[in-house]
C-alpha cells in the first residue's frame, strides 16, 4: 500500500509527534505490519497493523481481548513497582474521534496502531539462557492473567483443537483442490498423522471429562513473538491476537516447537531438523518456576505430550494448507507448505525419541520446587 494512504490511516489515531517515514516491518505470515517513524527525538515511533480479517473474523472481539489483557498486565506491573513498564507491555493508541476504540476500518480493512517498543529486538532463535527467561515470562504471563475480570472471547474458534484440525485436514483431502493428495510424499505424511490421531486428541477428551481446565493463554508463543533488550533480557510478548482461553499446552508446546527446533520450521533438509534438549530443559525449568504454583498435576504430567502435540498439530495444519492450495500461509514456492509439514513431522519424531528423558527432567524439577 502506498505511504500516502498509510499516513492518512495513522492520522486517524490519537498520536503525538509527526510521522515522517512509514515502511513494512517484520515477517509475520498473517497480518501486514508497518513501522511509522516520528521526526521528533522525544516522541515514540509506532507500529501500524492491518489485521487479517479472514483469519480473525471478529476484530472487535480481538481488540476487546487485547485491551483487557494489556490493561490488566499494566496494572499488575504498576502494582509491583516494576521499572520500564512501557517496554514490558504493549500500548495501543485509541482513535482521535473515539477514545473507546482501538481500531478503525478503512476501505473494508481493519487497522490498529501501537507504540513501537524502543531498543528491543525479536529473534528467530534462542539460546538456553533466553529460553529460561522466556519460560519464566510465559509462566508469569499466564499467572498475571489468571484473575482477569472479564471472560475473553475465542478469537479463532477451535484454534488449537486437535480434533477440529484433523477434521479440517480430512475435508481438504476429500476436496483435494490441487490434486496433491496422490503425491507419495503426502501419503507418507498422512500415514504418520493417522497413526497418532487418537493419542494426540487426548487434551480434547480430558477437557470434555472436566479434568483439564482452560486458562488464559497467549496461543502463539513463537520465539519471534517475544521482545528482548540488548542484554538478552526478556521484555514482553507481542502478537496478542490469539490470547484466549485454552489448555496451557498451547503456550508450552508452541514455544518448544519453534524454540527447540535446531532449524526453522521451513528448513528443507530433514536431517537437520531435531529437538534441542538444552532448550527444552532451560525453558521447562523457567516455566515451572513461575507456573508450578497454579498448574494442576494433570497439566504438569502432560507437558511432554504438549511438546509433541504442537509439531503434530502444525504438521496437520501445514498439510491442510498444502492440500487446499496454500491459501492460509504465504508460500514462496509450490512445495513450501509440504516442506513445512514434513519439517514439523521430523521434529515430532525427535520429540518422541526424548519422551522418557523429558518426563524424568520434569519430575526432577518438581521435586526441587517442592523441596524449597
Ligand atoms: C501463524 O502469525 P504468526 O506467523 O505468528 C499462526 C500460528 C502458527 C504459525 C506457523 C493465527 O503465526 O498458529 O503456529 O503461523 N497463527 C495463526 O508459522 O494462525
Ligand atoms: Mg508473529
Amino acid at each position: 500500500m502506498e505511504p500516502g494512504k498509510l499516513l492518512e490511516i495513522v492520522s486517524l489515531f490519537d498520536i503525538t509527534g509527526t510521522v515522517c517515514d512509514i515502511k513494512p516491518l517484520g515477517e509475520g505470515l498473517i497480518n501486514d505490519t508497518y513501522k511509522a517513524t516520528t521526526a521528533e527525538a522525544g516522541e515514540p515511533d509506532y507500529v501500524l497493523q492491518c489485521v487479517n480479517n479472514n483469519v480473525f473474523p471478529d476484530v472487535d472481539m480481538v481488540m476487546r481481548n487485547i485491551r483487557a489483557v494489556t490493561c490488566h498486565i499494566r496494572g499488575k506491573l504498576e502494582a509491583k513497582g516494576e521499572p520500564d513498564i512501557e517496554r514490558k507491555v504493549l500500548r495501543f493508541i485509541p482513535l482521535k474521534d473515539n477514545p473507546e476504540k482501538l481500531h478503525t476500518i478503512v476501505d473494508g480493512k481493519y487497522w490498529r496502531l501501537m507504540v513501537f517498543v524502543p531498543n528491543a529486538i525479536t529473534k528467530q532463535a534462542v539460546n538456553p539462557e533466553s529460553s529460561r527467561a522466556a519460560g519464566r515470562a510465559f509462566g508469569n504471563f499466564e499467572a498475571m492473567l489468571a484473575d482477569i475480570p472479564i471472560e475473553l472471547g475465542e478469537t479463532i474458534k477451535d484454534f488449537h483443537n486437535m480434533e477440529f484440525r484433523l477434521r479440517q485436514l480430512h475435508e481438504a483431502m476429500e476436496i483435494d483442490a490441487m490434486g496433491r493428495l496422490k503425491e507419495p510424499q503426502v501419503q507418507q505424511i498422512l500415514r504418520e498423522i493417522e497413526s497418532r490421531a487418537y493419542d494426540m486428541c487426548k487434551a480434547e477428551r480430558m477437557g470434555r471429562e472436566g479434568i483439564l481446565p482452560k486458562r488464559v493463554c497467549h496461543c502463539d508463543t513463537k520465539v519471534n513473538n517475544m521482545m528482548f533488550d540488548d542484554k538478552d533480557n526478556f521484555l514482553c510478548v507481542i502478537d496478542l491476537d490469539t490470547v484466549m482461553p485454552n489448555y496451557i499446552f498451547s503456550d508450552y508446546g508452541d514455544f518448544l516447537r519453534t524454540g527447540a527446533n535446531f532449524v526453522e520450521e521451513d528448513f528443507p533438509q530433514m536431517k537437520s531438523v531435531g529437538f534441542n534438549m538444552d532448550i527444552f530443559r532451560a525453558f521447562t525449568d523457567g516455566y515451572l518456576e513461575s507456573a508450578s504454583s497454579f498448574l494442576l498435576p494433570v497439566e504438569i504430567e502432560h507437558l511432554p505430550y504438549a511438546a509433541a502435540l504442537f509439531p503434530y498439530m502444525q504438521c496437520v495444519r501445514f498439510l491442510w494448507d498444502y492440500l487446499s492450495g496454500d491459501k492460509y500461509w504465504k508460500s514462496q514456492y509450490p512445495q513450501h507448505n509440504y516442506i513445512r509439514a514434513n519439517n514439523q513431522l521430523h521434529l515430532l519424531f525427535s520429540v518422541e525419541s526424548h519422551y522418557d528423558e523429558m518426563k524424568a527432567f520434569i519430575d526432577k524439577c518438581m521435586e526441587r520446587i517442592k523441596s524449597k
